[in-house]
């Protein structure tokens, strides 16, 4: 097989299957848990200890301790979180857009029920409230209990958790928030409207003027056909959305973008980002990361085209 000619972006198999996962049990006694990119290759953690498994209304919930990247909480069999590499995640998709946002009071956060985004958010001393909107309870009470150090920000008194349907919710308000983050699973089932036109619009809608928009946008190494899907998408609603990325261990290909755009048009803060509020130090973040972070690849240029 000619490897060399195939972009990796382009996964063989033509009906690549939505994430799908496996726990198996080694003869040794360990379990060990793959997330499968594509039919061929995944990533492949052993767990060291089971916190949870269950279902709830919406999806598939497991927790586990892992010796390399701390607990691990997983949905639908896909990767969302690890107490070892979340501050990337985290990092990225709420200081970019905050950044790039003069004065950021209210801030919404769809999807986001570890609270990754939240305790993010809080550290920003200008936002006055942070609405999270998660669908799934859940995840919400799961992550109080066993990821303390990522959800631990959710009792503020600045956060109010409603427990609803982010479309809806959405849909429902107007001009009401500076930044709108929605950090989201994959675009399968329950979190597929949420990279759809209609939602960008209702979205638009929801930002006050000069508001700022921030998504993740999947990856481009085994993600390419879903994060060109959304990069073509959400051009129709922000004809500006630029996109960015930063290196996640353990999402598919190690590497994972996020769109940001504008209700006025362009960013202005894309390149001249705010600084960070005098004492927040963070670990990935920085104003050279939010520039640098938006200069893409070509093969990555080549998908979202
Ligand atoms: N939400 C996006 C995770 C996507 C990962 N995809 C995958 N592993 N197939 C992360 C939620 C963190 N708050």
């Amino acid at each position: 097989m000619a490897l060399n000619n195939r972009p990796f972006f382009q996964p063989a198999a033509s009906n690549q299957p939505a994430a799908s996962c496996q726990m198996a049990a080694s003869p040794g006694g360990q379990t060990w848990f793959t997330e499968y990119h594509s039919p061929a290759s995944g990533i492949t953690v052993r767990a060291e200890k089971i916190l949870f498994t269950g279902k709830s209304a919406f999806q598939e919930i497991v927790l586990f301790e892992t010796e390399d990247y701390g607990r691990m909480l997983v949905l639908d069999g896909a990767i969302q979180t690890t107490e070892r590499d979340e501050f990337v995640y985290h990092e990225m998709i709420v200081h970019v857009p905050l950044c790039a946002h003069p004065k950021p009071r209210r801030v919404l956060i769809v999807g986001g029920g570890d609270g990754g985004c939240v305790r993010e958010t809080l550290r920003h001393p200008e936002v006055e409230r942070v609405t999270l909107v998660e669908i799934d309870g859940m995840v919400v009470d799961l992550s109080r209990k066993f990821l303390p150090s990522i959800a631990g920000s959710l009792g503020d008194p600045r956060v109010e958790v409603r427990i609803e349907d982010g479309v809806r919710f959405v849909k429902n308000h107007k001009r009401a928030f500076d930044v709108i983050i929605v950090d989201s699973t994959d675009p399968v089932n329950m979190a597929s409207p949420l990279t759809r036109t209609p939602f960008f619009r209702a979205a638009k809608e929801a930002l006050a003027p000069g508001g700022i928009y921030a998504c993740q946008s999947q990856g481009p190494v085994f993600e390419a056909r879903g994060m060109r899907r959304i990069a073509r998408t959400i051009r129709k609603v922000f004809p500006d959305a630029a996109h960015y990325l930063a290196s996640v261990p353990t999402y598919p290909g190690g590497l994972w973008s996020f769109a940001l755009a504008s209700k006025g048009g362009k960013c202005p803060e894309v390149n001249e980002p705010r600084p960070l509020p005098k004492g927040v130090r963070t670990r990935y973040y920085t104003p050279d990361i939010h520039r640098a972070a938006f200069v893409l690849p070509a093969y990555v240029r080549e998908i979202i085209g």
